[in-house]
């Protein structure tokens, strides 16, 4: 029987790299004068990384190749530390809207008495601030486990963040689905043994959305029904994911033995 859900963040709840991160990245560049950019096809290839220092990292060794491991360390810290301050701030102006459909399912499972959980790479400078901004604190009350970056020792692709909410929840991986929005997110939650819902995002590049087990373009609303993009399972999806999708994906996983 379904327990619990548990929720990715960005690209899941809300389009938070395209609307957020992405926009806060640029403006701590330009806060320090420094010549970098990145644009849309840039930042979804760097998206292949996980958390905003090791792509900041990554980036740095690449771009600025005569800086000094420490030096490096130090810059990607402070322009992590200013994104997080810019991307607060977008948060607070109400530029991070929920995704359509998020909602109105989020409502249901907690009405149907399912745990809800949240299992995020971000860290919790933000995420707090964010889930508020998005659930609004009487949803976020519903909240069992919200699991973040500085929660595990390693992130997504690997299942900590999965395995920790499972724990918090107190539900074991057969009694539960993460739904998630990217390739590094599918792995994580797969990895962890739970079947996964793919709602693809807008930065998420090509994710091979065969590793799902059930991947749709939108969670559906009546005026933007979802597209089914891979159903291996053959679940019946009445253009949008409702609590019923979600039970019936639960039981043909089950029945499959696919977790
Ligand atoms: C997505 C991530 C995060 C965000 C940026 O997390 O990989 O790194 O891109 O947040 P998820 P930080 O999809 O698991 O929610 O800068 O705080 O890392
Ligand atoms: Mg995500």
């Amino acid at each position: 029987m379904l327990q619990a859900v548990i929720f990715d963040v960005d690209g899941t709840l809300a389009e938070t790299e395209r609307d957020g991160h992405r926009v806060a990245f640029n403006r701590a560049f330009a806060s320090l004068d420094l010549p970098y950019h990145w644009d849309t096809d840039t930042y979804i290839q760097l998206l292949k990384i996980s958390g905003g220092v090791e792509r900041l990292t990554f980036y740095l060794s690449r771009n600025a190749p005569t800086l000094a491991e420490a030096e490096r360390a130090r810059l990607a810290a402070e322009l992590h530390r200013r994104k997080n301050d810019f991307f607060r701030e977008l948060i607070a102006a109400g530029r991070i809207r929920p995704r359509p459909g998020v909602l109105p399912l989020f409502d249901s499972l907690h009405e149907e008495g399912i745990q809800l959980g949240i299992a995020t790479t971000g860290s919790r400078e933000w995420v707090t601030l964010l889930l508020n901004s998005l659930l609004g604190t009487n949803r976020v009350l519903h909240l069992r486990a919200v699991i973040t970056a500085g929660d595990v020792r390693k992130k997504k692709p690997a299942p900590d963040a999965y395995v920790h909410a499972l724990e918090q929840l107190k539900v074991t991986a057969e009694h539960a689905i993460a739904i998630e929005d990217s390739q590094n997110g599918l792995l994580a939650a797969k990895a962890a043994g739970l079947p996964c819902l793919l709602v693809r995002s807008a930065f998420c590049d090509e994710p091979d959305v065969h590793h799902a087990d059930l991947a749709v373009d939108e969670f559906g609303t009546p005026e933007k029904p979802a597209q089914i993009l891979w159903n291996p399972h053959d679940i019946a999806v009445d253009g949008r994911i409702s609590v019923e999708t979600l039970r019936s994906l639960h039981s043909a996983c089950s029945a499959a033995g696919t977790r």
